[in-house]
């Protein structure tokens, strides 16, 4: 049984595939890479980009489920509804004049696949969904705060977890007003949760006493969207020719407010097990980043393995599973041929 990814990012990366005999690499790409990087990299085993910590808002990545909503900012109006004392509306004016509360946060998609290109971080700045909830004056048995938006799309959190300080009402994205594409002009921010749960294009945040059902819980999605413990390799690229006597594995990982507390690699389809080195916490919402100076011990195919464990010790488990319905899981395997 395969429990392992091998070259699962195709959105991004080439891939190479081995089609039978070690000379016969077949080549797909995506349109970015010109061919002389392709060529680069296939012939003189060029290490591939490692990841940007913060992510250009051009290449966030994107999944809503219907084309984002056009939202007019002179009428648009952000309330705050429903078991509260002093129900509140902000205008886009008064959202923004408030103090910028700014939180490095990972986002990740629940349709991701281990590996996958949909996760991205950003420094998002806004308030404090706890801010305007104290104003509002919460009603404490309210069961679930539930954010609805403009493309009529909604989902909610438990109000423990809204109260908790770290969500945001973001109206910045990188120092800059949320683009259109990215919830503008306000969105929830979620750290830890699932992406689905950072409601875009918001409207209305309404308190509820009952379980809400969101959009994608209507369709058998996880309510409580919790992020898995991940990682990824993402130099070198798999199926990369490597020459040479050391070679720099880098990538990252993410396991939301968990935080991840060591990363290792293997060699030997998990028999055994390196640790990789973890760099200094970007933030305690985001992705990590690590590496590891690998002396190949011969030439050949190598596999390499990666996997995680989150700041609470627990290791990210090695069980093939599909998003659906509560997030993937596996590990993430590359191949590479070192040459002499
Ligand atoms: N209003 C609205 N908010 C939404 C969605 C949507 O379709 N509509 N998609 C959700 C999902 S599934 C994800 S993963 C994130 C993606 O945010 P991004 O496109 O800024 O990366 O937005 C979430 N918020
Ligand atoms: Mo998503």
């Amino acid at each position: 049984m395969n429990r392992l990814m091998n070259g699962m990012r195709l959105s991004r990366r080439e891939l190479f595939a081995i089609a039978g005999g070690a000379a016969a690499w077949s080549i797909v790409t995506d349109p970015r890479p010109v061919l002389g990087n392709i060529l680069d990299r296939l012939f003189h085993g060029k290490p591939a980009v490692s990841t940007a910590p913060i992510t250009p808002n051009d290449e966030f990545y994107v999944t809503s489920y219907r084309s984002p909503p056009t939202v007019r900012v002179d009428d648009w109006r952000l309330s705050v509804t429903g078991l509260v004392e002093r129900p509140l509306t902000l205008t886009y004016g008064q959202l923004v004049a408030r103090p910028v509360t700014s939180e490095i946060v990972t986002l990740e998609c629940i349709g991701n696949m281990v590996a996958g290109e949909f996760i991205s971080t950003a420094e998002w700045g806004g308030v404090p969904l706890r801010d305007l909830l104290e104003e509002a004056g919460a009603d404490r048995q309210a069961y679930d705060v539930v954010f609805h938006a403009a493309d009529d799309y909604a989902d909610g959190i438990r109000l423990e977890r809204a109260l908790a300080g770290d969500v945001l009402v973001a109206h910045r994205m990188n120092g800059v007003a949320l683009p259109p594409g990215h919830g503008f002009p306000a969105r929830i921010i979620v750290p830890g949760l699932y992406g689905m749960k950072s409601v875009q294009w918001l409207t209305r945040i309404d308190l509820v006493a009952h379980d809400y059902r969101g959009y994608y819980q209507r369709s058998g999605w996880t309510d409580e969207a919790t992020v898995k413990t991940t990682s990824r390799i993402d130099v070198p690229v798999h199926g990369t020719t490597l020459r040479g006597a050391r070679h720099l594995i880098q990538g990252l990982a993410f396991a939301g407010t968990r935080g991840i507390r060591t990363v290792e690699l293997s060699f030997d389809e998990g028999a055994s097990w390196r640790a990789a080195d973890v760099e200094a916490l970007l933030s305690p919402f985001a992705w990590v980043f690590w590496r590891y100076d690998w002396r190949p011990p011969g030439r050949g195919l190598h596999a390499i393995r990666v996997r995680a464990t989150d700041g609470t010790g627990q290791v990210q488990s090695d069980d093939q599973q599909p998003p659906a319905p509560d997030g993937a899981t596996g590990l993430h395997e590359i191949t590479v041929k070192v040459e002499g």
